[in-house]
């Protein structure tokens, strides 16, 4: 269960958690009207640091420009809010979720006379897909349902309806007991995982479907094809066929909660030796040196929130 934390800004100041509340008949909760963000804070030896925060702001400006939402904050506003957020809760290490949303007002499906409201709230979140998953590696298997269909909800938008589908390939994987499920884009071409990227190896080769492929366009996804480039392992961004999955000698999710999770089987398939291969060893290494700072941040992925401060009154 989630743990509250003190604070959550609210446009432009910070409110109690418990107030971050909205009407029932706020638009958002008919019709899915939002975009977000999923950001880590990491723990270092400078105190806690956002990755890739300003990737992350981007994103989200993109997602509510796709549904032509105006967002009231500019993308330094809103990332200096999130350093602010996270000092003010005092964590030392946090997932940091940016939520805007088409507010209360009007009602119908038109959008264009509600207010965009933006939150952005923080807890402590550990490991997404189990303790033991970035070690072991999880079990998956390719879902029933396909990921969303060009066309219909853009993938390129974090939003908040776009969830529905995660859900039901979610729900389906755990109630037959698998840890996720892979989405197939509507060609049947393997996609990503209900919260996640994927990633295929095969005689030392990645292979990752592109963005046509129905995928969220990662932020951890593109820190990984950054990571293999820089360790020298070839990776090429290519529609992945179903079977492929079967036949790896290696299978690994990425994302924001899932950092880099290895998957041990697919479809009660075992996938090479049934554990963490050494490709997805070296890409976790690496990302987990950088992101603790223990190495030397060389892309400028962190940013630092500082010292704790009392908290405003
Ligand atoms: N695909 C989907 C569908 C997705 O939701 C995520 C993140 C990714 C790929 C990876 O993107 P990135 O985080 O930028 O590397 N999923 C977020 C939500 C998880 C949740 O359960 O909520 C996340 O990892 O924060």
């Amino acid at each position: 269960m989630l743990t509250p934390t003190e604070k959550i800004w609210y446009n432009g100041r910070f409110i109690a958690w418990k107030d971050a509340t909205i009407h029932v008949l706020s638009h958002v909760v008919s019709y899915g009207s939002s975009v977000f963000e999923g950001i880590r804070c990491y723990a270092t030896p400078q105190g806690p640091a956002i990755f890739r925060l300003h990737e992350h702001v981007r994103r989200m400006a993109d997602s509510a420009k796709i549904y032509r939402m105006d967002m009231p904050f500019t993308n330094e506003t809103l990332a200096a809010a999130m350093v602010e957020l996270v000092r003010v809760n005092r964590l030392p290490s946090c997932y940091i979720r940016p939520i805007a949303l088409r507010a209360y007002g009007d009602i119908g499906v038109n959008p264009m006379n509600n207010p965009v409201d933006v939150y952005l709230a923080c807890w402590e979140w550990g490991k997404y897909l189990g303790d033991e998953a970035l070690a072991e590696g999880v079990d998956v298997c390719v879902s029933s349902w396909n990921r969303l269909a060009p066309n219909t909800l853009p993938t390129l938008a974090k939003a908040g309806a776009n969830y529905m589908n995660s859900q039901l390939i979610r729900m389906e994987a755990i109630l037959n007991g698998y840890s996720e499920g892979i989405g197939l884009d509507t060609a049947g071409y393997v996609s990503e995982g209900s919260g996640e990227n994927i990633f295929v190896v095969r005689d030392g080769k990645i292979h990752t479907p592109p963005l046509g492929a129905s995928v969220l366009p990662g932020i951890t996804r593109d820190s990984v094809i950054k990571l293999a480039q820089d360790l020298g392992i070839a990776l090429v961004e290519t529609i992945v066929p179903r079977e492929m999955l079967y036949i790896a000698d290696e299978v690994f999710f990425s994302g924001t909660a899932a950092e880099i999770t290895p998957i041990r089987s697919v479809d009660r398939i075992q996938i090479g030796n049934g554990k963490r291969g050494p490709v997805a060893e070296k890409l976790q290494k690496e990302f987990f040196a950088i992101v603790n700072g223990a190495k030397a941040d060389r892309y400028g992925w962190l940013s630092f929130v500082g010292a704790a401060e009392p908290v405003p009154v």
